[in-house]
């Protein structure tokens, strides 16, 4: 017989297969249950590669699970196709993105049909596709309309060499990741979308999220978000008419409050130090303060520097006066941008309080083993040089001190956010473009919807280097455009939106991407959605979970949707690295996906990134044996070829002992794939392959039904994970294609049921105890049994043991020293 060629089977099958179509979904006269399955969608920046392979292999268990037992599954691909990837190659070689974009998905397309995803292929869609983001600019006037996209000023990283606005993650230790210029802020008036509306529902709702999705990324997600309770209390300035206000989130420590900081970049501070001596000192710390990051100005490690602005705030709880200063370490968009510093509990101000020479009074009794002259003590304790709080402890010292505060109107009880409102523009061309019109005399209009979509202008002529203008600012017969209202002359908004934003709701859009007339159908949407399962990358726990959850939110809003939660479960899968370091061209360590598929074959790959370990856990590919995978797809192939009972045979009369190992290895197996331990049904299916192989050696042979049966089993199960293997090896036990519909396989609970025999132990030849114990049970599990026996302690009464002869599993024969 000769071997498996497993780049045949490839090409057996892929054909077969487009003919079937055995995953498109949503047939009309459909009758099996709906199931939505879902997996993150790529960029389409180059071809599919080891981390791709993993993630769609992860998927596709999933998916074809589901089929499998019965489900009409929806499981889509499309292409996450705008953003920086095809801008980039525009920019560097001069490529048409559109063009550039459209190959790059026909090859990854290819490649997919290849690695044998179940995707519905006729539902495809990628998001710079005119037909798709004309729906984003649709979702974005209503979000306008509804006062949720916004403009306003806001402070972005620019380069001043490059004339470029940066990410944050271009600027490096303060410098220009390109140019090393050091990098300062610039002023632009941005769209904003309001998500911080969306805050307390997106911390709520994830209880319908918990035991769903994993408990890291909700816990990422709430940190997020970061909801904090406390109180605004008002404090007076010398000279001010204004009083300021400041969020804290310990106003049982108002009495220690000792000086007063509010952010140096923020209005108020070059307000406060207007005119006084303080000026130039403050201007020319502003100017270093610019060039800090945010990450930095919150590091714990940095020195604290501010300056002092020779203005006082009035404590409002003692009247005392303290220096106001102005410092970084207090951001302006984060509570008020001002706050009340309290040297002795918070480390910060105890660093800043350390530095300037500033009183620090203790109003929490610290332990005693605590050493409060080296650093904040920020615990709980009795209240002290607190008035008519001493003595009460923190809890009931914030409620007493907020309800003076109220009472007083001085302040209030307060809850904070460290969510921000997500800015959306991008001063760039491969995107969406922002649907609004701005007149000079009615302001910021919408473009009509019969007007959408606003198509991107060629690139032709265009210099999409990014400058602090987006590159349509430039398109001129684009920009330039009439009123919608009054006709006059006009600019069309040039910004386009962030990538995230199309990502936020492509899933809503699968039920029916070629739509025109609607972004998606509500009726469709009762039906499909929300997405039952939802896979891909822990690199997204936060912001494209959290914008696609608020996103559900406003649409459910809308009367659109009729739940609040997109993704029911979620799965991150792990990594794929080699040595423990990601695999990357730079690090010269790239194990490329088409080098693995040529030497070992698509299922084999497939297999051994299931196979690595729980779906979950980084795979290092030094330590996996895709050569492995491959040995064991072949043995499994030869199985099928051993079986020579016919399709249909009775299998009731097969061997009862294979017959039981089959039921154990399917119900273990499902038990796994339904906990996501893909990697133990894959373990289960190579024990009943070896089970298999001992039956047909042994004797049962292959002609016995439970022979079949077993082979069967592992058809199907290894449906999920190597399909070309799996189809082969349906074919060779005589069924017609596709094995990927013919349902999962039942087991009877009947053969579950261990059954026992019973073993005979006896000592010095004469039977002392009648053990029940399974017929599988081996030499020294039985041996161990019987010594435990407390009859058998008894009747050797001390005595030592000279041997013990053990029958497995009928007999246990102790002779005694
Ligand atoms: C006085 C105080 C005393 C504070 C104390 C803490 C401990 P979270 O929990 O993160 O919300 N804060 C307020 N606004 C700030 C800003 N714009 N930049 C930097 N720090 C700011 O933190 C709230 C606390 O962080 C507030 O409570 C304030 O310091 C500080 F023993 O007020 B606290
Ligand atoms: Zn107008």
């Amino acid at each position: 017989e000769a071997g498996y060629d497993v780049h045949a089977v490839q090409e057996k099958w892929l054909p077969v297969w487009d003919e079937i179509a055995p995953f498109r979904s949503g047939r009309p006269d459909d009758a099996r249950p709906k199931k939505y399955v879902l997996d993150m969608f790529p960029y389409p920046s180059g071809d599919l590669h080891m981390g791709h392979a993993e993630a769609y292999a992860l998927g596709d268990v999933i998916a074809r699970y589901w089929v499998q037992q019965g489900f009409n599954v929806m499981h889509p691909i499309g292409w996450d196709s705008f953003g920086l990837p095809a801008e980039n190659a525009a920019i560097k070689r001069g490529a048409d993105p559109v063009k550039w974009t459209a190959e790059n998905i026909e090859q990854q397309r290819s490649s997919m049909r290849r690695y044998a995803c179940s995707f519905d292929w006729d539902r495809v869609l990628h998001t710079s596709d005119p037909g798709y983001y004309h729906w984003n600019q649709w979702i974005f006037l209503q979000m306008f309309e509804r006062g949720l996209a916004y403009r306003k000023d806001s402070n972005v990283n620019w380069c001043p060499n490059d004339q470029t606005v940066l990410a944050n993650e271009q600027v490096v230790q303060g410098r220009c990741e390109r140019c090393d210029a050091v990098v300062t802020k610039k002023k632009l008036t941005q769209w904003y979308m309001r998500i911080t509306d969306y805050a307390d529902r997106l911390l709520d709702d994830m209880s319908q999220l918990e035991g769903a999705w994993p408990e890291k990324v909700l816990l990422m997600q709430r940190n997020w978000i970061g909801r904090s309770t406390g109180a605004h209390v008002h404090f007076a300035i010398e000279g001010r008419d204004e009083p300021v206000t400041v969020y804290t989130t310990r106003p049982d420590t108002l009495f220690g409050a000792t000086f007063f900081v509010v952010a140096a970049d923020s209005d108020l501070a070059a307000e406060l130090a207007a005119g006084t001596d303080a000026q130039a000192d403050f201007e020319a710390y502003l100017e270093t303060v610019k060039q800090v990051s945010e990450i930095d100005r919150l590091s714990s490690e940095r020195v604290k520097t501010g300056v002092f602005l020779q203005r006082y705030a009035i404590n409002p709880v003692n009247g005392e006066r303290i220096p106001v200063y102005a410092a970084d370490y207090v951001l302006a968009d984060y509570g008020t941008g001002a706050i009340m510093a309290v040297p002795a509990h918070d480390q910060r101000d105890w660093e800043f309080a350390t530095a300037y020479g500033l009183p620090i009074v203790q109003v929490v009794q610290s332990p005693d083993d605590f050493d409060d002259s080296a650093a904040a003590y920020a615990g709980d304790g009795p209240a002290v040089n607190s008035g008519f709080l001493d003595g009460l402890r923190k809890a009931d010292a914030i409620e007493r001190m907020v309800a003076w505060l109220e009472e007083k109107d001085l302040g209030t009880g307060a809850i904070n956010y460290r969510l921000r409102d997500w800015l959306i523009s991008r001063q760039r061309y491969w995107g969406t473009p922002i649907p609004i019109i701005h007149c000079p005399s009615c302001g910021e209009v919408p473009v009509p919807e019969d007007q959408l979509p606003v198509v991107l202008p060629p690139t032709d002529g265009l210099d999409l280097s990014p400058k602090g203008q987006s590159p349509l600012a430039a398109a001129e017969d684009w920009v330039n455009v009439p009123c919608p209202r009054c006709g006059g002359a006009s600019r069309r908004d040039s910004d386009t939106m962030d990538t995230f934003v199309d990502s936020s709701w492509y899933f809503l859009r699968f039920l029916d991407p070629s739509r025109t007339d609607v972004a998606f159908d509500p009726a469709q949407a009762r039906e499909w959605a929300p997405v039952d399962q939802y896979t891909g990358g822990v690199t997204h726990a936060i912001l494209h979970l959290l914008y696609a959850r608020f996103f559900t939110k406003v649409l459910h809003d809308m009367g659109l949707v009729d739940f609040e939660e997109p993704f029911t479960r979620l799965l991150n899968q792990g990594m794929v690295g080699m040595n423990g370091a990601t695999m990357s061209k730079s690090r010269g360590n790239l194990v490329r996906l088409s080098d693995e598929l040529e030497t070992n074959g698509v299922d084999a790959v497939r297999l051994t990134m299931v196979f690595a370990g729980p779906p979950e856990d980084d795979i290092d590919w030094a330590d996996v044996s895709p050569s492995g995978s491959k040995k064991f797809l072949s043995r499994a192939w030869r199985l099928s070829g051993d079986v020579t009972s016919p399709v249909g045979v009775d299998v009731t009369t097969g061997d009862l002992a294979l017959r039981r190992a089959t039921a154990k290895a399917v119900d273990e197996a499902t038990k796994a794939v339904e906990s996501f331990r893909f990697n133990v049904a894959v373990a289960k299916t190579m024990e009943l392959v070896n089970a298999a192989r001992k039956a047909i050696d042994s004797g049962v042979g292959g002609g016995d039904p439970a022979v079949r049966e077993a082979a069967e089993a592992v058809a199907i199960m290894l449906s999920l994970v190597a399909p070309y293997t799996a189809e082969e090896m349906w074919e060779r036990l005589g069924h017609e294609p596709t094995v990927a519909l013919v349902g999962w396989p039942s087991v009877d609970p009947a053969l579950l049921v261990e059954d026992t025999v019973t073993c005979v132990v006896q000592v010095a030849g004469k039977v002392r105890d009648r053990l029940e114990v399974p017929p599988s049970i081996g030499e020294d599990e039985l041996r161990e049994l019987a010594l435990a026996s407390p009859a058998v302690v008894a009747s050797l009464g001390g005595a030592g043991i000279r041997t013990v002869i053990v029958r497995a599993p009928k007999l246990v024969n102790i002779v005694p020293a």
